[in-house]
């Protein structure tokens, strides 16, 4: 038998594309909270998240702009003075999620908002290409004008934010100050910084692992570091300069700084469409050349065949292959040459395995020997990714490579539902019937409903 019609051949989560559809739908309103946001999946994330919100807001536009609209203004309503959008919104209380505001503590920042608890971290900017979105699939484009205007501005302010406290060497590149900031929480590319430095042992209330199992999250010591560094930001009441001179965790991310150079591009188009200042329009697109000259320059491994991660604290790069790797296709970044370097790299074994044996796009290069196909961004597939690259490709002219990404993804999902994350090997298909992490996931439908809206 061959893996496609292995795939076909075990039972499906849904009996056809409509039954999906509506699914994909019906998770987004299930998950939407009153205050206009939806949270990442009910239990095990029960709050705003940054990035879960750009995506979600793509998935809410195929079918209703307005809750789109609510989405993205109800992030920005826990905006800081200072143009910084922090990760996770506490729109509630839910003592079902550890780390809350108490171990955050992000009211000790003179910026942070007083009227809503947020978290003192960012995550990947892809509010810029995410309002570039919402105006694609407006059919009344001059009614979303004035929302565009505001959230231009306020993105605008969170790029500023960046560049003037997260690029201290003024390279055109910015630096993340936490996993948690990356997106990719669990990736064994921290597994390289916490060996840099020592965090203290310490009790820790988790509820992650009541709702999903443990063996599939990061272990007790990983969140040792990560509530280390928290401990160390309020130590200096989040003052990014402090944090600059002081923490052992300063990375550069290719996939953080692909979603910035992406965004800004997105906002350069928008800023031209709603009449923005010139100074704006030229400050974007100085903002991206400057990202993607930089990304080249010092994130491309030539020995490697993809973008890495650079430790800035300890002047080295990271010689792990993820699929973050493939996230400067998104924002135009890589030349020719370096795109169809990219594409060997994902379409070889390191990625599709020997005679493709999984699905696109493992999270990470399966024949390392840290590839793990179930753990928490340690090698599953993720639908997020999957439609960066898939549209990343597309930008290349790599159609078919694309197509394959997009069948892919969805093959994942008509086999095992609306996961969080799913194992890539194509042999577990017979065998296996539910994805990992949590069920029914907010991004994962909101961007099938992206993939399948022509
Ligand atoms: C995961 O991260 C959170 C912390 O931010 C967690 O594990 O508690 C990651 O997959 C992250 O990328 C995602 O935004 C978040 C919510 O879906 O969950």
């Amino acid at each position: 038998m061959s893996d496609q019609t292995a795939t076909q051949a075990a039972p499906l989560a849904f009996a056809s594309t409509e039954e999906l559809v509506y699914a994909c739908r019906q998770t987004l309103l299930d998950n939407s909270r009153s205050g206009g946001f939806t949270v990442p999946t009910s239990r095990l994330y029960p709050f705003q998240w940054l990035w879960d919100s750009g995506f979600i807001a793509i998935g809410l536009a195929t079918f209703d702009l307005e809750r789109a609209m609510r989405e993205i203004e109800a992030l920005h309503s826990a905006q800081w003075k200072n143009g910084f959008v922090p990760h996770i919104v506490f729109h509630m209380l839910n003592d079902g999620y550890y780390p809350g505001p108490d171990v955050h503590r992000a009211d000790l920042s003179q910026y942070a908002p007083a009227h809503v608890a947020t978290t003192g971290m960012t995550q990947p900017p892809v509010i810029g290409f995410v309002l570039e979105k919402l105006y694609e699939s407006a059919s009344d484009k001059a009614a979303l004008l004035p929302f565009l205007k505001t959230h231009f501005e306020k993105t605008f302010q969170f790029h500023c934010y960046l560049y003037q406290n997260r690029d201290p060497k003024n390279e055109g590149l910015v630096y993340i100050q936490h996993n948690w900031e990356s997106g990719t929480d669990n990736s064994p590319v921290w597994d390289e910084v916490w060996r840099t430095f020592e965090a203290p042992n310490c009790e820790l209330p988790r509820r992650d692992i009541l709702h999903a199992n443990a063996d599939h999250r990061p272990t007790h010591r990983d969140y040792e570091y990560y509530i280390y560094l928290i401990e160390i930001f309020k130590s200096v009441c989040y003052d990014d300069a402090a944090i600059a001179e002081k923490s052992p965790f300063l990375v550069q991310d290719p996939l953080f700084n692909a979603m910035l150079a992406a965004s800004n591009e997105s906002l350069a188009r928008i800023g031209e469409i709603i009449g923005a200042p010139k100074t704006r329009i030229r400050q974007l697109k100085k903002w991206h050349r400057a990202t993607k000259n930089a990304m080249n320059r010092k994130l491309w491994s030539p020995s490697t065949g993809g973008y890495l991660h650079y430790d800035l604290r300890n002047e080295r790069l990271i010689d792990t292959l993820t699929s973050s790797s493939f996230a400067p296709l998104f924002a135009g970044i890589p030349t020719a040459a370096k795109a169809k370097r990219l594409l060997k790299t994902m379409l070889g074994t390191k990625f599709r395995g020997k005679r493709q044996s999984n699905f696109l796009c493992p999270s990470f290069n399966v024949q390392d020997e840290r590839f793990n196909p179930v753990k928490y961004w340690r090698g599953p597939v993720w639908v997020n990714m999957n439609w960066l690259i898939f549209n990343g490709l597309q930008r290349y002219g790599f159609l078919d490579a694309a197509q394959i990404v997009k069948k892919d993804t969805l093959d994942l999902v008509m086999h095992y539902g609306l996961w969080e994350y799913f194992n890539p090997s194509r042999a577990q298909t017979k065998t296996e019937t539910d994805g990992y992490g949590a069920p029914r996931f907010s991004w994962t439908a909101a961007l099938v409903l992206d993939f399948l809206k022509d």
